[in-house]
């Protein structure tokens, strides 16, 4: 709060969701006990190219809030098991689902009855019967400035990955995820050697650009399913879902060999850089904090032993 406000970082990130706009479809919960109107409403929403699912009974919408992750929330109002208020009112308890946008659209066109659902919770009123452009609109916008905020919330400006918070609670998802599947699941840290220097001779800038070239090889060398966070300045946490220990320090090593293999052409002359990375899995080690531990103890090992270098 007391730097200024980055622009340029945040016009990056808002371009940067932009871009990932086209693949990744707006998914849309529509909480009608009128199954007719609800999918006619998901029709309309599906023919503009979002995902839409219906759910008619408002006492099922948590589950499938929590089961679908949808990027926004069309609500009716009346419906004979709870309000779209009340449900909006229970929603908002959740800190997880803050930053999901409410939308009612009801017949109601009483305006302080609106309001009063506003304030419960909600983020816009529609009322109906609505024009099917309208609605594909005002949702699509209405996800677009969530989409961004989150992406500012929960991931880093410079890299674009997720943030260190975002990350832990990744990874917790994801152990309990392996643990329930009885599937092992690997994490990596990663920490660049010697980085101090490499500001020191060569300036800040050119130290972004070294954070930032490793951030892309991450992403390239991963697969899509595996999760990659900046977990501080200059360290970042790989999480590799469904990977034993061993194919984890073997893909990491090949991260290692081309990103030391990367050259960096600058006005003091060109250089490389390398990393070191600590290796540990479940269920070899069982809990986030274990987990966490033997990874950095390995990568203290790997600091120790002469750097540049992946241990387990
Ligand atoms: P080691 O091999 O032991 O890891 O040495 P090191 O110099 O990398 O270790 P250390 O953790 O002491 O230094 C990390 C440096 O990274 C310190 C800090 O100035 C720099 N750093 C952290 N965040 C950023 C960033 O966002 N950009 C740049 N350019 N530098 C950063
Ligand atoms: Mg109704
Ligand atoms: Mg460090
Ligand atoms: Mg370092």
């Amino acid at each position: 709060l007391t730097k200024p406000l980055d622009v340029a970082a945040l016009i990056d990130v808002l371009d940067r969701f932009a871009g990932r706009k086209p693949e990744e479809a707006y998914r849309i919960l529509i909480v009608d006990d009128s199954a007719t109107l609800a999918n006619f409403y998901k029709l309309t929403l599906e023919q503009a190219g979002m995902v839409g699912r219906v759910v008619t009974n408002p006492l099922e919408a948590l589950a499938h809030l929590q089961e679908f992750n949808p990027d926004l929330v069309l609500m009716d109002m009346y419906m004979p098991e709870c309000t779209g208020a009340e449900l909006a009112t229970v929603v908002r308890q959740f800190t997880v689902f803050l930053s999901i946008p409410i939308v009612f659209l009801s017949a109601e066109k009483n305006l302080e009855r609106q309001q009063e659902a506003m304030s419960l919770g909600g983020d816009d009123f529609l009322t109906k019967p609505i024009q099917p452009d309208y609605l594909v609109s005002a949702v699509a916008s209405r996800v677009q400035r969530a989409r961004a905020l989150r992406s500012i919330m929960y991931r880093d400006s410079l890299t674009g990955l997720l943030n260190h918070t975002e990350s832990k609670k990744q990874l917790d998802i994801q152990l309990s995820r392996a643990i329930r599947s009885q599937m092992p699941l690997a994490v990596a840290m990663v920490d660049i050697d010697h980085f101090k220097s490499v500001n020191d001779t060569y300036g800040h800038p050119v130290g972004d650009r070294v954070i930032r070239s490793l951030s892309l090889l991450l992403q390239q060398r991963l697969r899509k399913s595996d999760i990659v966070g900046r977990y501080g300045g200059e360290e970042f946490i790989a999480i590799l879902p469904d990977t034993p220990l061993e194919a984890a320090v073997k893909v990491m090593d090949e991260v290692r060999e081309a990103f030391s293999k990367v050259e960096y052409q600058t006005p003091q002359g060109t250089f490389y850089a390398s990393f070191s990375c600590g290796v540990a899995a479940y269920p070899d080690f069982a809990g986030l904090d274990r987990l966490l531990e033997q990874a950095d103890q390995a990568l203290y090992r790997a600091k120790k032993a002469g750097r540049n270098r992946v241990n387990s």
